[in-house]
């Protein structure tokens, strides 16, 4: 798959580096909505080309980014892509470094011109496996913040776009200066909510609490795919993915556990007889 070949080139030189823990997620219930623009020369003067990136934050907790495309009026074509790299914890050494601490990439391939990917980088490598689709708008997406891990704060960004044509070019916003891409920042506002306080036996003590419909779905065996679709079919969140050190072979859910409507899981390598 072209994303996977393109999301891993880095992944070598990101791999020797260290990185740090990744920060604790705070859950979004309503954001302070916000807009920035990020207007763009390219670095080449050819055609088709973003000459803008804009980004959206809403009240609801729902982000969306979109780049102003010239020249491809019917969309994107196959061997196009536009990709949004999100530092979406605040904390620039975790996620990749070269692609100013990216905790997600959210990747829009012209051969799945519909079917923007967000996809988490977790142990040295954008995990297109564990990838997930979001929503399309126009030349980019809209997602959850809760689906992003975010602190409160700003998130950074590194737009890339790459191009079939006469010559195919990358070009990245802002411009690389330096062996790593530099990044754009923008406010994404939001008060975290605390932990849902335990259910009482009057429903009425707690009004602004909203129960979780969640209702975690056993996990064991599947794979991590078939496993977060589940856990978004039961209404619950995906936590914390614990990944064992060497990624040699087929990884499956080994353990669970919930807390309140998160399921976190723990992945192992699926045994062969
Ligand atoms: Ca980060």
């Amino acid at each position: 798959m072209k994303a996977r070949l393109f999301v891993t080139a880095t992944a070598a030189a990101a791999a020797t580096l260290l990185l740090a823990a990744p920060a604790m997620a705070e859950t979004c219930a309503s954001s302070t909505p916000s807009q920035a623009a990020f207007p763009h020369t390219p670095q080449e003067q050819l055609v088709p080309k973003v000459v803008a990136i804009q980004v959206t934050v809403d009240g609801a907790c729902q982000l969306t980014v979109q780049d102003t495309v010239t020249d491809r009026p019917s969309g994107l074509i196959d061997g196009d892509s536009l990709a949004w790299y999100l530092n979406t914890d605040g904390n620039p050494s975790t996620g990749s470094p070269l692609f100013a601490g990216a905790d997600f990439v959210v990747m829009l391939l012209g051969s799945y011109p519909d079917r923007p990917m967000l996809i988490p980088y977790a142990s040295g490598e954008f995990d297109v496996e564990a990838g997930t689709p979001v929503a399309r708008t126009g030349f980019g997406f809209t997602v959850n913040i809760n689906q992003l891990n975010a602190t409160p704060g700003a998130f950074t960004m590194v737009g890339v776009s790459q191009w079939r044509g006469i010559r195919s070019y990358t070009d990245f916003i802002p411009p690389v200066t330096s062996v790593q891409a530099s990044s754009v920042s923008f406010p994404v506002a939001f008060t975290p909510t605390a932990t849902p306080a335990p259910a009482t036996d009057n429903p009425t003590a707690a009004p602004n609490v909203e129960k979780p419909a969640c209702r975690p779905p056993r996990l064991i065996g599947k794979s991590l795919r078939a496993a977060r679709r589940a856990i978004t079919r039961a209404g619950c969140q995906l936590g914390t993915i614990t990944r064992p050190s060497s990624r040699r072979g087929r990884l499956v859910v080994v353990k669970q556990r919930s807390s309140g409507d998160r399921v976190s899981i723990t992945l192992g390598v699926k045994r062969h007889r």
